[in-house]
């Protein structure tokens, strides 16, 4: 690792010691950097990775709500601005027990470089809070929202911060979200993405980030030789992204065999039935198990790490951060798997990644492969600010211009920089990481 980037590094564990997941994606952003750190000393005169890595703001704050059953319940939500030198804050809110700062730090930092690397206007922010959304009411649902709403909207808006959805917040909580703020200021703008289509929402947002994935995987696999049709594919992950990979993949004429969520896994070696997974899913709010009394080819397993035994062409992990370790790397190289690709954030383990790209694995990091979410999310924001509505098929036409765009960028980036011009990992780090050095350059030291 180049000198300058292992000192703020070493400086960053010093002063973050807590926060392991913060610190793994700013250890790999950091030692991806080093060739063009090699090249642009001005970047230390500047002090740019010791800002870089620091939140401009990060906001936290008290969500009290009351269940079902008259309780006062207390959640802790959160909003960290992370870099505004490219555009608005921009990202989603994550809605999951697990949610502390590590993890939304570690969310907002890739963020700043997946939204540099879709070319459009926008920094990088993420929030959430740990509030489970998972067997509760609607009511509570939206007693939550409208408390948790009540406090962040005075920390954004349609040209300051934008959030989105993540984990646990779809459009039924953006909803409620919307409705807030807009009763709180009096006013509607675009200050969320991930809108319903009635009241502002984009066509195409919500297959955003699925479809998007497999444009990415289309591009690098012909970019190698190679296509998505006849290939066998297994998804993590039953949420928004894994549904809309698995419809995408289909359509490129690939076969999706499993599919998870957070305590099981399904095989079904005819081809996951979609329909069912949308019904037990989107509908019912069920769990993946559900499958089997639907499908008699589908069988279901406990726990979520066997999924990566079933042999395989293409894996696409697409629930959440570390999902991927050395142990499913291995057992995915011994099944046959030739690519990878990044659906959810930091799905991939350093060490499985090191791995992967060893074994010569086509890896497709999350930060360029899973951007079609926010790209689609940008375009909202500017059929928005246009009070202008684009068709599903513009819109599905744009994202996919985007997604080609972001691969050749990335290919670009790992050709001129990384040891192996497939190495996307540095490639993605390196060309997001340039263009947000240049605006921050530019604009003098904050
Ligand atoms: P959803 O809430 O719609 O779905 C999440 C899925 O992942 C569910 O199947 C869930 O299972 C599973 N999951 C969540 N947490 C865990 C866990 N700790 N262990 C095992 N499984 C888990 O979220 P999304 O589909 O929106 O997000 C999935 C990933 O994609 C996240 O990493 C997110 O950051 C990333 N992403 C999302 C984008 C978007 O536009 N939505 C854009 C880019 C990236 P269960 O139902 O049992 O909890
Ligand atoms: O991780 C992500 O890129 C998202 N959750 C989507 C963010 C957005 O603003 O659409």
């Amino acid at each position: 690792m180049n000198d300058y980037a292992s000192r703020v590094l070493e400086d960053l564990k010093a002063r973050n010691p807590y926060e392991p997941e913060f610190l793994q994606a700013a250890t790999e952003m950091l030692s991806s950097l080093t060739p063009v750190l090699d090249k642009h000393s001005e970047y230390e005169r500047a002090g740019l990775l010791e800002r870089f890595v620091e939140p401009e703001r990060v906001i936290s704050f008290r969500v009290a709500w009351v269940d079902d059953q008259g309780k006062t319940q207390v959640n802790r939500g959160y909003r960290v601005q992370y870099n505004s030198a490219i555009g608005p804050y921009k990202g989603g809110l994550r809605l999951h027990p697990s949610v502390n700062l590590s993890i939304l730090k570690f969310l907002g930092l890739e963020q700043i470089l997946k939204n540099s690397l879709t070319g459009q206007p926008i920094g990088g922010g993420k929030g959430g809070s740990d509030f489970d959304p998972k067997g509760k009411s609607d009511r509570e649902v939206m007693a939550f929202c409208q408390s948790f709403m009540t406090e962040l909207y005075r920390h954004i808006g349609a040209y300051v911060d934008v959030p989105a959805g993540d984990i646990g917040t779809g459009a039924r909580e953006i909803g409620y979200m919307y409705g807030q703020y807009k009763r709180i200021k009096g006013l509607n703008e675009g200050v969320l993405t991930g809108k319903g289509i009635s009241y502002g929402g984009s066509l195409t947002r919500k297959e955003a980030t699925g479809y998007g994935l497999c444009y990415f995987m289309d591009n690098m696999l012909t970019a190698n030789g190679r296509t998505m049709n006849e290939q066998t594919v297994i998804i993590s992950g039953s949420g928004n992204v894994s549904i809309y990979a698995c419809e995408k993949a289909t359509e490129l004429g690939a076969k999706v065999v499993a599919m998870s969520d957070s305590t099981g896994y399904i095989h079904d070696p005819q081809g996951v039935q979609l329909d069912v997974i949308k019904q037990i899913k989107e509908v019912e709010r069920g769990r993946i198990s559900e499958y089997v009394r639907h499908v008699s080819s589908g069988k279901y397993f406990e726990g979520c790490a066997g999924i990566w035994s079933i042999p395989c062409d293409i894996a696409l992990p697409c629930a959440t951060q570390n999902e991927l370790d050395t142990k499913a790397a291995k057992a995915l190289v011994q099944g046959g798997c030739f690519a990878v690709g990044e659906g959810a954030n930091m799905p991939t383990t350093l060490e499985a990644t090191e791995y992967l790209l060893a074994k010569g694995v086509l890896f497709a990091p999350g930060k360029a492969a899973n951007a079609g979410g926010v790209a689609t999310s940008a375009l909202e924001m500017s059929q928005n600010s246009m009070r202008h509505n684009w068709t599903f098929e513009e819109v599905d036409r744009k994202l996919r211009d985007i997604m080609r765009n972001i691969f050749e960028k990335t290919a670009e980036a790992a050709k001129t920089y990384a040891d192996s011009p497939t190495n996307y990992v540095i490639g993605a780090n390196i060309a997001g990481f340039l263009k947000v050095a240049d605006a921050m350059m530019a604009q003098g030291i904050y």
